[in-house]
């Protein structure tokens, strides 16, 4: 049996493009054109693996929107691309640029700079482009990357193509006006606001415009979509198929957030959003017809730093006004750190290779046998390894390890519980909530944990492992699953291929 890392198109298919069968590459990228690969592999949004390495910012400079979500409210971060929270401060293109050369002096793995919100970018064009052109001008070697809710679009993708912009994020929560007139309670457009089914069609009609104009053009789309249980979860397996056909390059489904202390209607309501399972299930599913993102934070509209970080506060107005900024000079610095990352996943990439060639020890019973998949919890604080402490992780990436590979499946949030009150018992909820926070998985890695932990963790089933710290993240998940192969554990669920395949 040979072990390896998967993408989403082989997990799909069950494993059935092993690097041994067809010699293609098992990173998320190596199925991929060499123009495409070019364009996402620094990508943190585009590619899972990138966003261990690479990281982004926003820059809110977008307020108004031309629609209404029914999971947003004006106050709060686009749900586009945003978890609810107010944007700290909202800036001028001229301050946008400033804070971007700033944040790409002082971040150098910062590859990519995305207008986000806090409303919808294309309904603030302006706005929008004179930041698009002065930092394709002036920070040449960083990407753009814009996302909205396609309404205003089509007559936006000229300019888009012209500022070299090559991923757009549109999010698409339908297809059909009648799910659509439960999620949008209104449109503008045409100087008219426009309500119902009627709303929705427009909306949809547009958005589906707009990504046949990018796709024609070269623009690769990413399509969002937000969760709502029995309002579209269902319908969403239809969206990813057209949208999918129409030749979006990944979609990436979110769990909608909604709470009544946010103040929107969906909050208000009492809808409530998925459960971990039912997001999972759900990506699955659409995963039949295209390639997903599982890795996505729903970050804020001035997020800063790798996906799930934020260090916005380190970039205020008053704090960058301050900064003296050579970026000729930061480009050359970026450029080496750039090389060097290019480098580490290179060397990663070989020994990927070698682990595909690697046999499990554990004799000929092994052999043409498949043993029960193994959910895994990682604690990490970048970089592709197991390098953060139990008690420091807000939060966990969960890993599926099969007789196929190993898979990235999803992150789950959780609060620090070693920085809990000791008096007043927060410390304890915050623990009983990391600790829920693992259901279904057997196994979490960290590079350190404490006593109390272990012991409440292996009462809960789960087996804390701090035998693989500073190791990378992959290689240490397949041999905890060989170790458990190799010691029997999973010997209660040894199934004969003969078997699977019946
Ligand atoms: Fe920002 Fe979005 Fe560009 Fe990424 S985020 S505009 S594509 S640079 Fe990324 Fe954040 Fe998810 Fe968005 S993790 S919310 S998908
Ligand atoms: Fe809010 Fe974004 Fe929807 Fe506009 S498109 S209402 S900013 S979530």
């Amino acid at each position: 049996m040979e072990l390896t890392v998967l993408n989403e198109t082989q997990s799909e298919s069950g494993g059935g493009c092993s690097s041994s069968s067809c010699g293609s590459s098992n990173d998320q990228l190596g199925h991929l054109p060499d123009a495409i690969k070019e364009k996402v592999h620094n990508h943190p949004c585009y590619s899972e693996e990138a966003h261990h390495y690479f990281a982004r910012m926003h820059v809110a400079v977008a307020p108004a929107c031309n629609i209404q979500c029914h999971y947003c409210n004006r106050k709060y971060d686009c749900a586009n691309e945003s978890r609810p929270g107010v944007v700290s401060e909202l800036l001028t293109p001229d301050q946008a640029v400033k804070k971007t050369k700033a944040v790409a002096a002082t971040i150098p793995q910062m590859t990519v700079l995305g207008i986000a919100g806090p409303g919808d970018p294309l309904a603030n064009p302006e706005r929008t482009f004179e930041t698009f052109r002065r930092l394709s001008a002036e920070a040449p070697d960083i990407k753009l990357c814009v996302s909205t809710n396609g309404l205003a679009l089509p007559d936006a993708v000229e300019e888009l193509a012209q500022h070299n912009i090559d991923h757009v994020t549109i999010t698409i929560n339908c297809v059909d006006p009648e799910i659509g007139a439960k999620i949008y309670p209104w449109i503008f457009w045409n100087n008219r606001r426009i309500r119902g089914k009627k709303a929705a069609k427009i909306l949809i009609e547009q958005q589906q415009k707009g990504l046949e104009m990018l796709v024609e053009r070269g623009i690769l789309v990413k399509v969002n979509s937000v969760m709502i249980p029995g309002v579209n979860d269902d319908h969403l397996k239809e969206v990813s198929r057209i949208v999918k056909q129409k030749g979006a390059f990944l979609h990436n489904v979110m769990p909608l957030i909604a709470e009544a202390e946010h103040g929107t209607f969906y909050g208000v309501m009492g809808q409530r959003g998925p459960s971990n399972e039912e997001l999972m299930e759900l990506q699955d599913e659409c995963a039949g017809d295209m390639n997903m993102m599982r890795h996505c934070r729903q970050c804020r509209a001035d997020a800063v730093g790798l996906l799930g970080e934020d260090r916005g506060d380190e970039f205020t107005i008053d704090k960058i006004e301050e900064m003296e900024i050579d970026y000729d000079e930061a480009m050359k610095k970026r450029a080496v750190i750039h090389q060097g990352i290019a480098e580490e996943l290179a060397e990663k990439e070989k020994k990927r290779a070698a682990l595909a060639a690697v046999k499990v020890p554990s004799g000929p019973s092994v052999e043409n046998t498949n043993f029960r998949p193994v959910m895994m919890a990682v604690a990490t604080s970048g970089g592709g390894m197991i390098n953060q402490h139990f008690g420091h992780a807000t939060e966990f990436l969960i890993y599926e390890a099969s007789s196929q590979g190993v898979r990235f499946i999803q992150h789950r949030k959780v609060d620090q519980y070693c920085i809990g009150n000791d008096t007043c018992g927060e410390k304890e909820s915050a623990l009983a909530g990391s600790i829920r926070s693992l259901s279904g998985c057997e196994v979490v890695l960290c590079s350190k944990i404490g006593f109390e932990p272990w012991g409440l963790l292996e009462e809960a089933g789960i087996q804390p492992n701090g035998e693989h710290a500073m190791e990378p993240i992959e290689e240490a998940i397949i041999a905890v699953y060989e170790e458990m192969i190799a010691t029997g554990k999973l010997d209660e669920s040894r199934v004969s291929d003969t078997q699977m395949s019946a």
